[in-house]
């Protein structure tokens, strides 16, 4: 029998899919590892709570990450990023701006929430840090998801309504927490879906979706360490930092990559403080990182 359903979680290459209220166990054909949670896929039923994954459905958006060797899913079909921060432990602004290169890229939006306001003593150091990407127009929501749970529900709620959203961050930022507020019993479940993919004890390392209602989803993914983009060529690299945007075509040089060239919109920009230096840093490590692909 066929059916159609969506990847609710992903481990290694267990998949399990919600088809109809039904959840079924998945595994490609052969050994591809290409689908994402938040894929559609058309599958056949090989048991009751069993099936094959023939085809994944056209995405609208994917998300991923990639090293020299391989690229990594993340989500697919999601409309919103949220990246998580907090005022402890510190967070890393080259996972913050690379995630949200990623989103850019693969035209996703995003935005940052800064949980654990409760903390005063490392709040005003978090907020000035952040306003480098407040000023390029992604918006920074403040929560606490321990001291003010019903006020960061009424936050987000709103935001997530008719979005797939995906939370992202390093580990300690309280994404879980943030999802147990959103998701009323994100507990149970994870249990249920670790259960039925048999990841063991170790249940926060895979990603998984949890529905809100008919028409918003969202993923959590476990913290990570690493954001390689190594996928992105350096055109796809400068149209996804939105800092340069307004600097772009203003170069000398047509072909202008932006790292040592002369009267370069970019760097001037850069000189004069209207482009965060971390950024353009960061920006001359992705076309770096670009150059080594070997896939
Ligand atoms: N003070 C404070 N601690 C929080 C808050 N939210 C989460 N935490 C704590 O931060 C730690 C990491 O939270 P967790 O949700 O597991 O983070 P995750 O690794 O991103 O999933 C836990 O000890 C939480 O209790 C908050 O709003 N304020
Ligand atoms: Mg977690
Ligand atoms: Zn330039």
């Amino acid at each position: 029998m066929k059916k159609t359903g969506t990847i609710i979680a992903a481990h290694g290459r267990h998949y399990l899919a919600e088809a109809g209220g039904v959840r079924l166990q998945c595994v490609t054909r052969g050994k591809k590892t290409n689908v994402a949670v938040g894929d559609v896929v058309d599958v056949t039923l090989t048991s009751p709570d069993q099936a094959v994954i023939d085809r994944i459905q056209d995405r609208k958006t994917l998300l991923y990450r990639s090293d020299q060797y391989k690229s990594k899913l993340l989500a697919a079909n999601v409309t919103q990023l949220f990246i998580v921060v907090a005022t402890e432990p510190s967070f890393s602004d080259d996972l913050v701006s690379r995630a949200l290169v990623a989103a850019d890229a693969a035209g996703i939006e995003a935005c940052l929430i800064l949980n654990k306001t409760d903390v005063t003593e490392s709040l005003e150091k978090a907020r000035e840090r952040l306003k480098v990407y407040s000023a390029m127009g992604y918006a920074v929501h403040e929560v606490s998801a321990k001291a003010h749970p019903e006020a960061t529900v009424a936050a987000l709620a709103p935001l997530l309504a008719g979005q797939s959203t995906i939370l992202i961050g390093q580990s300690g930022m309280g994404k879980s927490s943030l999802i147990n507020l959103l998701v009323p019993d994100a507990d149970i479940a994870t249990r249920e879906i670790s259960a039925a993919l048999d990841t063991g004890k170790h249940t926060t390392t895979f990603t998984r979706l949890y529905h809100l209602g008919p028409d918003a989803s969202v993923i959590d993914s476990p913290g990570f360490q690493e954001f390689g983009l190594y996928h992105l060529t350096e055109g796809m690299l400068e149209r996804a930092f939105r800092d340069f945007t307004p600097y772009l075509g203003g170069c000398k040089f047509y072909n202008c990559r932006h790292l040592s060239e002369p009267q370069c919109a970019v760097l001037e920009a850069v000189e004069e403080g209207k482009i965060a230096r971390m950024r353009h840093t960061l920006y001359g490590q992705l076309l770096h990182e670009s150059s080594q692909t070997l896939y």
